[in-house]
């Protein structure tokens, strides 16, 4: 039996990890040769509670490996841990030759991120979920680590949308394996609130659900111009942690060396708040849980003591349930209006001798301040805090670029850098047209990685203010698990390198490199990220005659293969070497390859170089419009120049150098509704050979298309007869006044459109 058994079974195969580590350790020194950890293994430790890390880590390692070295005290082993009071707090040595392992470290939390350093020194086969049959094989290498900073964070708005408490225990666990060790949790905003809180049964009863308005296509439903609930609509979409879960996702934290800071956003962020309390808000506030981005009406109180009970009460609940030394008070992007208006707020104003809205924003945080320090915790607030005084012990959170940071440190206030132009990964970080409704702004992956957290312009004592750095997960464009991963992955790598390795020791060209194996391990786990930096970006610019191409990527030392015919390119299709020149209709694919495997996503654009190239092309006011058939075609992007805009009428007149049989005309309109910019809903097309009389060639009514909300392009495609034609004309209407229900109602909508083609 036994032999049979050991005859079928096939040769099982050694393999090495590969020693590509994020964040790239203080010093690494890679050796020849590798240590393999086999069933008989021992494992030593010194006491029960490095038994206890240890344990945790290997009783992962028994899923995927179906085996667990023994795990002994005292005794010599073949992976030793040992304690070393002369090693930073948090951090390691790791020493792997070819026959042991050595782990020393001061702290628990210094042998667990050893242990995340020793997960990613494992074959790719231990992020896998089920039994691999397989040698574990751990290259040869010697580190020496510390983090650079202390206060590593990842920030997820849990608000936006509410994501489950499986689902947050699974964001701690990839920021325990990058060795980031905050978890700013932003618990409360305008669309909902999302922790139980007893004395104040309603937040949750009440703030924690809205009305879903189509929350996973955003395509056809722009976040931030959504329309607001009308009576008798149900809320029905959100939910909320009860106390017992947040004290679960606690200890879930604390065995990965996590402090999780609860943020509740006031005074302003606060509709769910003020929908569940009325009581503590102003005159106008709004009934229901904001469906949307636009925030008004959203504002706690300062004027009544009753606003200061209930955050005295609701805070209280907190610090007992959380344990840690900071609580966040939001306090950014508080909406004045309310306050100008509000007998109370007015009333305050008088009696505090207070200048402006500012002071009384002030005014409320300074009372917030108490009641945190009270509890000796200590209050962070978003850089607005600054506006109008800030508290006296507060730690500033500087989010509208570094300037709120500079002036908290030299003020002698503690700092956590998150500038929104580096930290902020809600941002899209691709080409437009491949990342359409994913973010708004643009944070590239190389940009995130650039970051240099202390400021130049702070002196050494001011800089050892700045605590550390965050990455900030808004949701408003994230409804779901895999765009949240889609979004955090790469450039939590990125952020996380940024805060743990001295800024002189970061190599974009290195770190790129090592996310290759990062991504291999993404695979594993079949998780979604974003290959954006390593995929072409493809711009042009068409003069009226033929199209210039040029591609590029983030990411150096890449070879860019493309076809033009719409086929996917391999290796063996042309390299992109110089500027591409087109001259007739073509489907561009391009991919990035490195030592001849495909990287990135393939990037596609087609190019039509129709017969309207270069045309004449009049307005009614007689002007001449040049780029609307220069073959330059817009982006899914206000920002981009080749839209051209008109009101919400056209009429064109299109010549042609020569008569010619035309049958089809296209053209593509930005529809950015919040704005006011709609495709038109009727379209006409006329002909005529001597450009005195026209015939009616086509018409086209698409008032649906036209009416509906959203950020896209739409291309409007007109077929006709074949026909001789020298001269064109091209009307279009949008709507004279955008009709009640829709974004901008009430004025005329703005008509946006790049290129017109005609077949
Ligand atoms: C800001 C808001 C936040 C929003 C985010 C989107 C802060 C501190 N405030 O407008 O509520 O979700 O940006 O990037 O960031």
């Amino acid at each position: 039996m036994i032999l049979l058994t050991a005859c079928n079974q096939k040769k099982v195969e050694l393999e090495i990890g590969k020693a590509d580590i994020i964040p790239k350790p203080i010093s690494q020194l890679d050796g020849e040769g590798h240590f393999e950890i086999k069933s008989t293994s021992i494992i030593s430790v010194e006491n029960e509670e490095q038994k206890d890390v240890v344990s945790k880590f290997f009783n992962q390692f028994e899923k995927v490996a179906g085996f667990i070295p023994k795990i002994e005290i005292g005794r010599q082993g073949d992976i030793n841990f040992t304690s070393d009071e002369s090693i930073n707090q948090e951090g390691y040595n790791l020493k792997v030759t070819t026959n042991s392992i050595t782990i020393k470290a001061a702290t628990n939390a210094g042998f667990y991120y050893a242990l995340q350093t020793l997960k990613q020194l494992l074959p790719i086969a231990i992020y896998k979920k089920s039994l691999q049959n397989i040698r574990w094989g751990i290259p040869v290498v010697t580190i020496d680590d510390y983090p650079a900073f202390g206060w590593r964070g990842y920030m997820l708005d849990v608000s936006r949308h509410f994501f489950s408490k499986e689902q947050v225990k699974d964001v701690i666990d990839f920021m325990g394996e990058l060795k980031l060790n905050r978890f700013h949790w932003h618990l409360a905003d305008d669309q909902g609130w999302r922790i139980e809180i007893k004395s104040y049964p309603k937040l949750t009863e009440v703030g924690a659900w809205r009305v879903d308005y189509n929350h996973t296509d955003e395509n056809k439903s722009d976040w931030w111009g959504r329309p607001e609930q009308k009576s008798g609509e149900k809320a029905t979409y959100g939910g909320f942690y009860t106390q017992e879960d947040v004290k679960e996702i606690i200890a879930y934290a604390q065995e990965r060396n996590i402090e999780i800071i609860p943020e509740i956003d006031m005074p302003g962020h606060a509709q769910a708040t003020i929908a569940a309390y009325p009581e503590i808000g102003c005159v106008n506030a709004l009934p229901y849980v904001a469906t949307g981005g636009v925030f008004k009406n959203n504002t706690y109180n300062p004027g009544k003591e009753e606003t200061f009970q209930f955050a005295e009460k609701m805070l209280n609940e907190i610090m007992d349930l959380f344990p840690y030394k900071y609580v966040h008070i939001g306090g950014d992007e508080c909406n004045k209006e309310q306050w100008k208006v509000d007998p109370f707020a007015q009333q305050r104003m008088k009696d505090e001798n207070l200048k402006d809205e500012h002071e009384l924003q002030s005014y409320f945080i300074k009372r917030i301040e108490k009641i945190i320090n009270s509890r000796n915790r200590i209050m962070i607030g978003w850089d607005e805090i600054l506006e109008g005084g800030l508290a006296p012990n507060a730690t500033v959170m500087s989010w509208r670029g570094e300037r709120g940071g500079i002036a908290s440190a030299k003020a002698g206030h503690e700092v956590i850098m998150t500038p929104s132009n580096y930290c902020y990964i809600d941002l899209k970080q691709g080409h437009d047209d491949l990342e359409p409704n994913l973010g708004y702004s643009r944070l590239l992956l190389s940009k995130a990685y650039s970051y240099k957290v202390i400021p130049d312009t702070l002196t050494t004592e001011e800089g050892k203010l700045i605590k550390g750095i965050q990455a900030n997960l808004w949701t408003e464009s994230i409804s779901d698990w895999g765009k949240l991963t889609y979004m955090t992955f790469p450039r939590v790598y990125a952020i996380a390198e940024t805060a743990w390795t001295p800024n002189k020791n970061k190599n974009w060209n290195d770190f790129t490199d090592r996310l290759l194996t990062q991504f291999d391990r993404l695979d594993a786990q079949e998780v979604r990220y974003a290959v954006s930096a390593f995929s072409p970006w493809i711009d042009h610019n068409g003069n009226g005659k033929e199209i210039e191409v040029t591609m590029k990527t983030e990411v150096e030392g890449l070879a860019i293969h493309y076809t033009l015919d719409g086929t996917e390119p391999t290796f063996e299709s042309p390299t992109y070497d110089k500027n591409l020149i087109i001259s007739e209709n073509s489907e561009l694919k391009a991919r990035a390859f490195k030592n001849e495997k495909a990287v990135g996503y393939v990037s596609s654009k087609k190019f039509l170089v129709h017969l309207a190239k270069n045309a004449q092309v009049i307005n009614e006011k007689g002007e001449e419009i040049k780029d609307i058939t220069d073959l330059s075609y817009g982006a899914l992007s206000k920002g981009d120049k080749a839209w051209y805009h008109f009101s919400n009428n056209v009429d064109l007149t299109i010549t042609l150098d020569n008569e010619t049989e035309v049958k089809e005309i296209q053209f593509d309109a930005l529809r950015f509704t919040i704005s006011g910019i709609y495709p038109p809903k009727e379209i006409e097309v006329f002909g005529s050979v001597d450009g005195k009389t026209y015939t009616l060639l086509a018409k086209k009514e698409q008032l649906e298309e036209a009416s509906e909300q959203g950020r896209n392009k739409v291309s409007t495609t007109i077929s006709f007869d074949p026909v001789k034609v020298k001269v064109l004309k091209f009307k279009a209407n949008g709507f004279e006044i955008i009709p009640e229900g829709h974004h901008k109602s009430g004025s005329s909508s703005q008509i946006w459109i790049d290129e017109i083609k005609l077949n």
